[in-house]
């Protein structure tokens, strides 16, 4: 069995022993060195090149080494009918509730008006709501969605959730689709987003949108920078509709030299870390779903294609 390990960002080097012990007749291999195309059954890749796909013509199924797809679903020459996995929390779940939950709290007790006052020298205590008063929205209440809506439960924070089908969640005012909205956007003093990038949710986070959020209200984007529409977010930022956002994600990574996020008193950038997938909490997965794949049973994590993520 041939694996082609493709990743810019990630060390092979636990993938290989982790994937070599587990599966002993696997023959796993790291791009360029793939040998002959024509034997490869699977790839193990994060963010490979348009069109990469197109020279393994025996390909089982590809694995994303990441939760997002969005990625690889862009690639217009993405061999059709080739079965996709993502990774399904793989120990991504705590480190996105913790950076959510930092977001929020950095956000609810008034962090960057403290930093603004440190830097002129002034020793000036500011009034703040308690938790119960300042109600967080979660955008897409899914894998990684779910553990931070229970995380800042938990906090005492009241959280709405926002999906595309109904859902329940306990402690969670749940809406959906269209429908519910407006009414999420209106009860959210803080917007936390989770959802998928796809065709459906791309550059929702627009002017419209932000207007939706009560005045004053904080982002925090831990999805995708492609939902946001950058120009109307730096516009509600700088006419106080925004009061502050943090950013993990951008349309274009890493964030380019001179873009105005940087440099923005509003803004905290941070370089896509909210989450990362390591080995030791993520090869179990994809040892089990080439388990599954080899006995012809369906993997955990199968992407729905129609859908996008
Ligand atoms: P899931 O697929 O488990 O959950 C997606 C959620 O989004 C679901 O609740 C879904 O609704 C909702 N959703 C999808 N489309 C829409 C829509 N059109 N309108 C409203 N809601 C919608 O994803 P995960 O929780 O595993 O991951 C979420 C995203 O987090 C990833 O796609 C990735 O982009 C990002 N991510 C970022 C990382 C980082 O380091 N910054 C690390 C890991 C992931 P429904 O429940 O109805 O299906
Ligand atoms: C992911 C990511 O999708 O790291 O896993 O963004």
């Amino acid at each position: 069995m041939k694996l082609v390990f493709f990743s810019e960002t990630d060390d092979p080097a636990p993938w290989r022993e982790a994937l070599r012990t587990a599966l002993p007749g696997i023959d796993f291999r790291v791009w360029p060195d793939v040998g002959d195309p024509a034997d490869v059954r699977y790839t193990l890749v994060w963010k490979p090149p348009a069109g990469w796909h197109r020279r393994f013509p025996a390909l089982r199924a590809i694995l994303s080494l990441g939760a997002g797809v969005d990625a690889l679903l862009e690639d217009p020459d993405l061999p059709a009918g080739v079965p996709i996995t993502r990774m399904v929390d793989a120990g991504m779940g705590r480190q996105m509730a913790e950076y959510a939950a930092h977001g929020v709290m950095h956000f609810h007790r008034r962090m960057p008006e403290y930093a603004a006052l440190q830097r002129e020298g002034r020793w000036q205590p500011l009034e703040c709501p308690a938790a119960t008063e300042f109600p967080v929205g979660v955008l897409g209440l899914g894998v990684l969605g779910a553990q931070a809506a229970q995380m800042l439960v938990a906090m005492g924070y009241p959280v709405n959730a926002w999906t595309r089908t109904p859902r329940t969640l306990p402690g969670v005012t749940c809406y959906a689709g269209d429908a519910g909205r407006a009414a999420f956007l209106a009860g959210s003093r803080v917007l936390v987003n989770f959802l998928p990038l796809t065709p459906d949710t791309r550059g929702l986070i627009d002017r419209s949108l932000l207007a939706g959020l009560p005045r004053g209200a904080y982002l925090v984007n831990l999805a995708r920078g492609g939902h946001v529409v950058e120009d109307d977010l730096l516009a509600a930022l700088d006419d106080g509709q925004l009061a502050g956002a943090m950013l993990d994600v951008f349309g274009s990574e890493p964030l380019p030299v001179g873009h105005r996020f940087w440099r923005h008193p509003r803004v905290i950038v941070t370089p896509h870390i909210a989450a990362v997938t390591m080995a030791e909490g993520a090869a179990d997965q994809v040892i089990e779903n080439l388990k599954r794949l080899e006995a012809g049973d369906t993997p955990r994590g199968l992407v729905d294609r129609s859908r996008g993520y």
